[in-house]
């Protein structure tokens, strides 16, 4: 499976191969097939659970030394894959077709059939007529129960008129919307002079990167020519005849179970302006904004070898290079085939994953987990380690981007990205953690020669103290670019603050303690540039905290995800329990969100709703989390930690695995995903430090 540095492609082998034993535990583990792993004496302590614990996560780690992962969730992905590759005729293996079939049957909603906007979520329009039409798409029949019990589901929701923006978009390159009931989305925004709030450049990266092939294809009003399944289409997912439907009327017909973020005064009234601009476009002006968004696409395509950002503008992007440059060229053929990076091979069968991965996440985590606790110390885990090591060497990104400030790019030299290297985007907490890992790692590991050198890490420096905003919060992708009231024009209508790279405490916690770990190893480098950026950090960390105590999370689940990294950075100038208010409400709610069990449950509602929900189960990652939080808190009373410990180790299988829970990741406010190595990584980070921890307390 895994192939290159950190590239994840699945290849489909025959039964025979497999029963030959061709397939490692790590393809089989994640597949779901049995995996053989020896049964390991029962652990008496923490220690012994999270050393347990590294036993079998070891046997997932892929020989170049990272641990790829499924990092799925979000429903409204492989519809873009799907729709993109028929539209351009780019080709899907049948056992691939099969599996993806597979995958969205498996997950239809038990009760109505229908799919939400994530893996968790209720049916909406948006996820169910989606992934209908992906479902027909890949060959299903309209009469197949599954499919009828959908599309009883879409008429019941209104039909798919009233799908939101994204998905008007989607089934308008298919042909089976019209663009008029597209709000407007000219490319000639981007034309606009740069020092205005609103161009187009200050979006959030991921809002921007989409909105920039999604105005090239509505500038053209692309669409797929008609046949028998489009023309069928039109007919299934309507309630009303295709030709009689008022298009126009439909552009701010939006579900009420879809809608998140209703259009503000402001957007509409945009809308209407741009509305009566597209009456009477000017041809040349037109030209120039399709030129412009097309030399941008080309570059970020460039710039990532075919990856893109993300999935989403990666499969817009592919069909404005298949329309322009052409079916033969090197372009679209190399887009071809890097869709491939986006999809797994799950239990339930094929989906299209939120990045090409998380390894970078994923590794920087276990790393310094084992190299925290001493489990990373023990002789038979050595090898292991080294390999993360060798593999964080080759992820840093030691230039940067082809295209730099000509795309609106930053630098990243220095940089770890969320995911690949070939990806190349910088993100601050991802800069941050990857440094994190390589200096606890090589301070730890008895290495001869430290692989990343010292000018290596100062370029990480260098990067992370540019991106520190001036509030003195860390942003994810870009330092920010545009006031907070551009989120008033927030036209995705399902996902909440997308228009603004914003501060964050997860962000702000990595980006400060990466800084400081390193000054504790390289005491000369900016040193006092380090020293006041980090008590900036800390008072935008007090700033955001939330009226109940705990830091509202923006990529995990939720509270208790926010918290463990706030607190992480509040110990870092020596705030605990013992001597901080703002450390003591923070551990009063985590102590009186324990349950029972000892366990924390947090539902991902939280994150969409901005107040806790419990989940209905523990969950052991939350779990792992909240007792990292008092920890970190210097945390006075034992029980309450004990108490988690034993929680987590309750779950632990014999193998020395957890068997996989609620998801635990969001983003975007509405979308949960996936991070299911974090069941390992936490959980064990978790044992070892407490291990040591309770020994403290006496
Ligand atoms: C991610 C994944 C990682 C995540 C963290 C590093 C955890 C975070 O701390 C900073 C933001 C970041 C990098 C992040 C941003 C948004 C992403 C890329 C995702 C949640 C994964 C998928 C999502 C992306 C936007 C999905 C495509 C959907 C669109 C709405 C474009």
């Amino acid at each position: 499976m895994p192939d290159g540095l950190g590239d994840h492609h699945w290849h489909y082998i025959s039964e025979k191969a497999a029963k030959a034993k061709k397939q490692r535990v790590l393809e089989k583990y994640w597949i779901g097939e049995p995996v053989k792993a020896k049964k390991l004496p029962r652990a008496t302590n923490a220690f012994d659970a999270a050393k347990n614990g590294y036993t079998f996560y070891k046997l997932l780690q892929a020989p170049d030394g990272h641990w790829p992962g499924e990092y799925s969730g979000p429903h409204f992905l492989l519809p873009g894959y799907i729709i993109g590759s028929y539209v351009t005729g780019a080709p899907i293996k049948e056992e691939e077709r099969l599996e993806m079939v597979r995958w969205l049957f498996l997950r239809a909603h038990p009760e109505d059939g229908g799919w939400g906007i994530h893996v968790e979520g209720k049916s909406t329009v948006f996820g169910t007529v989606l992934n209908y039409v992906t479902l027909r798409l890949l060959g299903v029949d309209a009469e197949h129960p599954i499919m009828i019990k959908a599309r009883g589901t879409i008429h019941k929701l209104g039909g798919a008129t009233g799908i939101p923006a994204w998905g008007k978009f989607w089934l308008s390159v298919l042909n089976v919307y019209d663009w008029e009931g597209n709000n407007p989305i000219p490319p000639e925004l981007w034309l606009l002079p740069e020092w205005l709030p609103i161009h187009p450049y200050r979006w959030w990266i991921h809002t921007r990167n989409v909105y920039m092939p999604m105005s090239y294809l509505y500038g053209i009003r692309y669409k797929a020519e008609e046949n028998d399944l489009i023309l069928a289409l039109r007919q299934e997912i309507y309630t009303e005849p295709y030709g009689s439907i008022d298009w126009p009327a439909q552009r701010n017909n939006v579900a009420a179970i879809d809608t998140y973020v209703p259009h503000t005064r402001v957007l509409d009234g945009l809308f209407s302006i741009l509305g009566v601009y597209e009456g009477c476009a000017i041809p040349p002006l037109r030209r120039a904004g399709l030129d412009f968004v097309y030399d941008q696409i080309k570059k970020e395509d460039e710039n990532t070898s075919y990856q893109d950002l993300g999935p989403v503008n990666k499969m817009m992007n592919l069909i404005v290079r298949h329309y322009v440059d052409g079916p033969e060229s090197v372009a679209f053929k190399e887009h071809v085939k890097r869709r491939q990076d986006f999809l797994w091979l799950g239990v339930d069968g094929m989906m299209m994953c939120g990045t090409n991965g998380s390894q970078l996440w994923d590794i920087a985590f276990i790393s310094q987990a084992l190299a925290e606790t001493g489990v990373g110390d023990l002789e038979e885990n050595r090898e292991s380690m080294m390999r993360a090591l060798e593999w964080l060497d080759h992820a840093q990104m030691q230039s940067n981007p082809l295209h730099f400030k000509s795309a609106y790019r930053e630098a990243t030299k220095g940089a770890w990205p969320f995911s690949t290297k070939t990806q190349g985007y910088v993100v601050s907490d991802c800069a941050a953690e990857g440094m994190k890992a390589v200096l606890y790692l090589q301070e730890n590991l008895p290495v001869k020669e430290r692989p990343i050198s010292e000018r290596r890490l100062c370029d990480t420096v260098d990067i992370l103290l540019d991106m520190q905003n001036s509030t003195g919060g860390w942003a994810s992708y870009e330092r920010r670019r545009a006031p907070m009231a551009l989120e008033l024009i927030n036209p995705s209508e399902v996902f909440g603050d997308i228009m603004v790279d914003v501060d964050y405490p997860e962000c702000t916690t990595s980006a400060i303690t990466a800084l400081s770990h390193f000054r504790k190893h390289y005491p000369n480098y900016r040193a006092n540039e380090i020293e006041a950026a980090k008590k900036r950090a800390v008072d935008y960390i007090h700033n955001a905290q939330d009226a109940n105590g705990a830091w509202l999370g923006r990529w995990g689940i939720c509270f208790t995800y926010a918290t463990m990294f706030a607190l992480e950075s509040l110990s870092l100038v020596g705030e605990t329990y013992e001597n901080s208010e703002s450390v003591r409400r923070a551990c009063d709610l985590l102590i009186s969100k324990q349950r029972e069990d000892g366990g924390w449950g947090e539902s991902w509602e939280t994150c969409e709703k901005l107040e806790w929900i419990e989940h209905e189960n523990t969950q052991v990652v939350q779990t792992a989390w909240a007792g990292l939080a008092l920890m970190y808190a210097n945390y006075p009373h034992r029980a309450p930690l004990q108490r988690a410990a034993e929680l987590i180790i309750s779950r632990q299988l014999p193998d020395g695995s957890w068997p996989q829970e609620a998801i635990e990741g969001v983003f975007n406010k509405t979308v949960a995903i996936a991070y299911p190595n974090f069941k390992f990584s936490f959980t064990i980070w978790m044992l070892g430090k407490v291990h040591l921890y309770l020994k403290t307390l006496g």
